[in-house]
């Protein structure tokens, strides 16, 4: 499996989810600016929708879409408890922080990147971010992971969009379950394998 990615971008979820897996994957990063690849390849002719995360499989499909992507690795290493069973309520359980964190962190994000958004819409976004993190705090109160007792796909993807807080200036303190948590995946081996093989991390 190849995955194509963008350092710390939302690619960062799939490559933890790789390395918690322990399957056998190669890296590759992608310009989004000029969507070509290390190698030199035309990114439009691999994935038409030009974004990151892209996971080439070993027949060629290529699978894209974050939330597909993280469940897929995950059910070819069900051993390693990354979601649930088909038919185990924590799986939905699972699958609605994703969703959630996908629809209402990662989205409304990406405005706070860009120039031609708005001072005020950007406010907006800030504070509406802020009032789902501290959300989010309050359910990770006295939980170890998202899940409770196991890391699953939903930490991985979390914890790649609560990265993004700090190069915006997103003042996240007092959140200390949040903050807790998010000390806790960053010291997870695949954490630090995953940022390490971005560059983000020495
Ligand atoms: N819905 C997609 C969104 C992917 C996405 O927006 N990726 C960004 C990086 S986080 C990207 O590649 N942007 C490049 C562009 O929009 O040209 C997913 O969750 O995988």
């Amino acid at each position: 499996m190849k995955l194509y990615f963008k350092a710390g971008a939302c690619s960062l979820s799939p490559h933890i989810v790789l390395h918690e897996s322990g399957l056998d994957f190669t890296v590759v990063s992608v310009d989004l600016k000029t969507k070509r690849t290390e190698q030199n390849e035309d990114f439009i002719t691999l994935n038409a929708k030009g974004k990151v995360p892209a996971l080439a499989l070993d027949d060629g499909t290529v699978l894209t879409e974050t939330v597909a992507i993280v469940q897929y690795i995950a059910d070819r290493k069900p051993d390693r408890q990354l979601l649930a069973p088909t038919g185990c309520l924590t799986r939905y359980q699972t699958l609605e922080w994703l969703n959630f964190i996908a629809t209402e962190i990662q989205e409304p994000f990406y405005a706070l990147f860009r120039s031609d958004v708005p001072d005020e819409y950007r406010l907006q976004v800030r504070e509406q971010l802020q009032q789902k993190f501290r959300w989010v705090n309050d359910q990770i109160e006295g939980k170890q992971w998202l899940m409770g007792l196991h890391f699953t796909v939903a930490d991985a993807c979390l914890f790649t969009v609560m990265r993004w807080a700090k190069p915006v200036e997103l003042a996240l303190s007092g959140l200390d379950a949040l903050n807790g948590w998010y000390e806790r995946v960053a010291e997870r081996p695949a954490v630090v394998a995953a940022l390490q093989g971005e560059g983000l991390k020495e």
